[in-house]
């Protein structure tokens, strides 16, 4: 726009914002003149009425909260975005399965140390980094509980449970039997479970299998991992598994109210491709893409809890496997056709339909489970895969079909009967209608709205989006490629989220947030204020049980004690020292640091580094940390205070005396 349409746009802005002013009574206190005011500032930053209108909507004033969290993975980069929303600002970074400094995770804290051991990948040593892909809010009735958060990692078969009391994570699981993972994680509606499936198909047992065995060595995995109710941890030994047909085993979800106690899982590659495109073989793209129709996996885990009870299960590295054959044979396992390479697969908030997106099929395909039900029943089969899988008839258990746009992936739902999905190709949002819209005179499995993201959406995410009750509201979408959004800052660009406000008819994109340091895959959104965390530890906290340590003490009770060559500090830190601020150690010494923060107010967290010997803290107010090392190189070593605690933060310093 030129200047000259911008003075009118200007103009006709003061005039609106005037009448809005008047109309609103918002004539004390700066009303008209202050509404003018925001006339002149528009004017001169050039912005049109609806940018005006969409920073308005995306803003929290300074000091004030977001009404919402949103729980982000972080891809490749192996940790968790917790960002607020409207606003779009980043609150944390949680470290889940990498290395991250600042939040003392994987530096020689032992509470990280222990987690970061427990996620070893098959016992192959300590993996540095993982792939988030999927969160998982606990739920309770199929309403996110604010309790836990699940994380799958999608380049190893693990997953961490984090902690919403503290937002740190507390277990990562190495689940046995899949290598790589990504169907899920997904919860059940009261988080029985939390559910995770292979994403690769593994050798099924461990081990070599040359790819010439592929179908008959190499097997998928869905994984039904117990989750203990009091601690939010998982119980491996309460969990089991069933053995699937080496398919790619893609997303996934889990039934609520209508179908509950069902579990649904996407695939692709029912071609069994292998690749070996320089050995004569068609490209694995090409390979797994030939066929019209992969299989979408329904599954009655009620079913298979009965299943393992009544004993029928082998027990394969440590968990309960139900066996592909069994799993058949007991009616708990059975495919439905689904339309070309399919991708997402999302539970409407009724839990009657499902959703499935194939991404070279330009239509969101909708199942009923009411239809499952009975095409089960009447065994209304259109034969069996090469494993012996049932496979029901396509058209007696859609519901719907709608043509949305190319290159579908994932859908998520408002409060009013509306789905909406993500458009890879398109770089777009489509909203449509489910069978029974909840808006009177809108009709069923009908396209509504369409808006242009900023590029290639992966997933999306509303508030509540996936719950019994979605809030509807926003939209963020996560997209794969910002190109143009951002100034050029080298080669390797951020991803982009945009936030989409869905008040009105049309979505309405207002806000770009540069995400830089992840590529985010899914991501849920959760009201503020069902999250209680601890704004401070207890005194003496243990992180790990969230109990007291035993090693906790007040201030004044510090003391040093050697046995042999094991030399004990138990030691406080305060504003604006730490006691005993001298240790002296001899070289070969073992050293074990008990730390307790002492600090009852909010936000007084201190840091504890030692140089040379990659040791570095964050000792949060209340909390009781113990870290244990080998005095192996012998010198006079500061050991400080990394975090800006006071004024005397600077002098926040000690020593580690090490005799040669
Ligand atoms: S995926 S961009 Cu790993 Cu969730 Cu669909
Ligand atoms: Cu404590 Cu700086």
């Amino acid at each position: 726009m030129n200047r000259f349409g911008f003075t009118i746009t200007a103009v006709v802005l003061a005039g609106l914002l005037a009448a809005g002013a008047y109309l609103f009574g918002a004539r004390s206190a700066g009303g008209v003149a202050g509404f003018a005011e925001v006339a002149r500032i528009a004017q001169v930053r050039q912005l049109a009425p609806a940018d005006v209108a969409a920073a308005v909507r995306s803003f929290v004033p300074p000091g004030k909260h977001d009404e919402y969290y949103m729980i982000s993975s972080g891809g490749h980069g192996g940790q968790v975005l917790v960002v607020g929303l409207p606003s779009m600002r980043i609150l944390k970074v949680i470290a889940a399965f990498a290395n991250e400094p600042w939040q003392g995770f994987g530096y020689g804290a032992d509470w990280s140390e222990t987690i970061l051991d427990q996620g070893t990948a098959g016992g192959n040593g300590r993996l540095t980094w993982g792939d988030t892909h999927h969160p998982a809010l606990s739920e309770t009735n199929g309403e996110y509980d604010g309790r836990w958060l699940y994380i799958n990692d999608r380049a190893h078969g693990r997953i961490a449970m984090i902690d919403l009391r503290d937002f740190r994570v507390k277990q990562i699981v190495d689940i046995p039997n899949m290598q790589t993972s990504h169907g899920g994680v997904f919860a059940t509606p009261n988080t029985d479970y939390v559910h995770v499936s292979s994403k690769v198909p593994t050798v099924w047992g461990g081990g070599y299998a040359p790819l010439d065995q592929y179908k008959d060595r190499y097997r998928g995995v869905s994984a039904w991992l117990a989750v203990d109710r009091e601690t939010g941890r998982i119980d491996l030994a309460r969990s089991f598994q069933i053995e699937l047909p080496p398919y790619n085993q893609d997303l996934a979800d889990a039934g609520k109210l209508a179908s509950d106690g069902w579990g649904f899982i996407n695939s692709y590659n029912t071609e069994m491709a292998i690749g070996g495109n320089m050995e004569g073989r068609p490209p694995l793209e090409a390979g797994a893409s030939a066929r019209d129709f992969d299989y979408l996996h329904i599954i009655n885990w009620k079913k298979a809890e009965e299943v393992v009870r009544a004993g029928k299960f082998e027990t394969r590295n440590g968990v309960r496997v139900i066996p592909l054959g069994t799993a058949i044979a007991e009616g708990l396992l059975y495919f439905a056709p689904e339309p070309r390479s399919p991708h997402g697969v999302d539970v409407a908030p009724n839990g009657r339909y499902i959703v499935v997106s194939g991404k070279l099929d330009p239509h969101t395909t909708v199942y009923d489970i009411e239809l499952i039900k009975k095409a089960i029943a009447e065994k209304n089969f259109e034969g069996t895969d090469p494993f012996g899988v049932p496979i029901l008839k396509f058209d007696a258990v859609v519901a719907g079909r709608v043509n949305v746009g190319n290159g579908p992936l994932h859908t998520q739902f408002d409060e009013r009967g509306h789905a909406y999905t993500s458009l890879f190709v398109d770089s777009a949002v489509a909203k449509w209608t489910l069978g029974e819209p909840y808006f009177r005179g809108e009709a069923a499995w009908k396209l509504v709205d369409k808006v242009s993201v900023h590029y290639n959406i992966g997933h999306l995410a509303t508030a509540e989006g996936d719950t019994v009750s979605p809030d509807g509201r926003y939209l963020v979408a996560l997209n794969k490629w910002s190109v143009d959004r951002y100034p050029v800052i080298g080669p390797l660009h951020p991803q982009n989220f945009q936030l989409i406000d869905l008040a009105g008819p049309k979505m309405q994109v207002v806000y770009d947030m540069p995400i830089p340091n992840a590529e985010p895959h899914y991501a849920q959104i959760i009201k503020a204020d069902k999250i209680k965390a601890w704004a401070v530890y207890p005194a003496g906290t243990d992180l790990r049980t969230m109990g007291r340590s035993p090693y906790a003490i007040e201030r004044g009770k510090e003391r040093i004690e050697r046995r042999g060559n094991v030399v004990t500090v138990w030691m406080t830190s305060a504003r604006s020292n730490f006691r005993p601020d001298t240790i002296r150690v001899r070289r070969g010494d073992t050293v074990i640091l008990h730390i307790t923060n002492t600090e009852k107010i909010r936000d007084a967290t201190h840091g504890f580094a030692i140089p040379q010997y990659n040791i570095q803290m964050s000792i949060d107010p209340g909390e009781t940390v113990t870290v244990r090392f080998v005095a192996d190189r012998p010198g006079a070593f500061s050991f400080y205070c990394t975090e800006f605690c006071s004024a005397l933060h600077l002098e926040m310093q000690g020593w580690l005396l090490v005799e040669p």
